[in-house]
């Protein structure tokens, strides 16, 4: 009497477990994991079983759809601001116990895993490290989903001149030829990663490059659509004295210091 009691209720039992588990499953997109070291403002490394094999690999994860000034000289030059960046970040992931939530979207030509991620009280760190003046957006596509919010906090960090944003009102305007002649690392006392109003003569404009003798400035199409509804009307600055706003890179073909655009705000016509 017992077994035949107990079948039904064992199997009734077993299902509302698997059905628990599958709408978990459905709910819960991501994973949580550990984290194990924080290497920048936007890459970490996680303990993550991304293969599902039962065991965990420790893996770089890079943050989706921003990019804070670099730590450490790599393919970009080490950037103003990459240490408080890296600090913010540390400090996000320190107070969430070193536990977080991330949302992954596959991996990038590094063999990092990019996500999105979220502290374990639910703040989206992607976006706060935007809202605070510490990253810029990098939009992609097929990832754009938070493509607004991004764009709303960067004119939040803007208007509120939080972190690159402190020094809008008071960085140096200087001209593109004394900066193409100082191309050293901001550390040294150059210009390379420093924040800048960098001025130049437009000498040639097309969708998406300014350029002038010693400056070139570009942006992204994604960047391009999401700040400017696709055209930032650069051929409008054609044969203007400008000013950009931006952290000084140096243009591998030319040599010229070169900024990417990200916002209207960063662009201004002097005369
Ligand atoms: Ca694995």
């Amino acid at each position: 009497m017992v077994f035949i009691k107990r079948g039904p209720y064992l199997i009734v039992s077993l299902l509302a477990i698997l059905f628990v588990l599958g709408a978990c499953s459905l709910y819960l997109t991501g994973a949580t994991v550990s984290v194990l070291s924080i290497t920048d403002g936007d890459t970490i490394r996680i303990l993550y079983d991304y293969d599902r094999d039962g065991y965990p690999e420790n893996i770089p994860l890079r943050y989706i759809g921003v990019d804070t000034p670099e730590l450490h000289e790599n393919s970009k030059p080490m950037g103003e601001f990459g240490e408080e960046a890296y600090q913010f970040n540390k400090q996000l992931i320190e107070d969430s116990g070193y536990v977080i939530r991330i949302e992954p979207h596959g991996f990038d030509s590094f063999g990092r895993i990019l996500a999105f991620l979220y502290t374990e009280n639910g703040k989206f760190i992607n976006e706060e490290l935007i809202r605070n003046g510490l990253a810029r957006p990098l939009t992609y596509e097929n990832t754009a989903q938070h493509s607004m919010d991004f764009k709303e906090a960067y004119y939040e960090a803007y208007n509120n001149r939080r972190g690159i944003f402190s020094l809008y009102d008071t960085a140096p305007v200087v001209d593109a030829s004394e900066v193409r002649n100082d191309l050293k690392s901001f550390v040294d006392g150059g210009y390379l990663g420093k924040i800048i109003w960098l001025k130049f003569y437009v000498t040639d404009a097309s969708k998406y490059i300014l350029e002038g003798n010693d400056a070139i400035v570009e942006i992204r199409k994604e960047e391009a659509n999401l700040f400017f509804d696709g055209d930032p009307e650069f051929e409008s600055y054609l044969h203007k004295t400008v000013k950009v706003f931006g952290e000084i890179w140096e243009n591998k073909e030319d040599g010229k210091p070169k900024i990417l655009l990200r916002a209207p705000f960063e662009l201004k016509i002097i005369n």
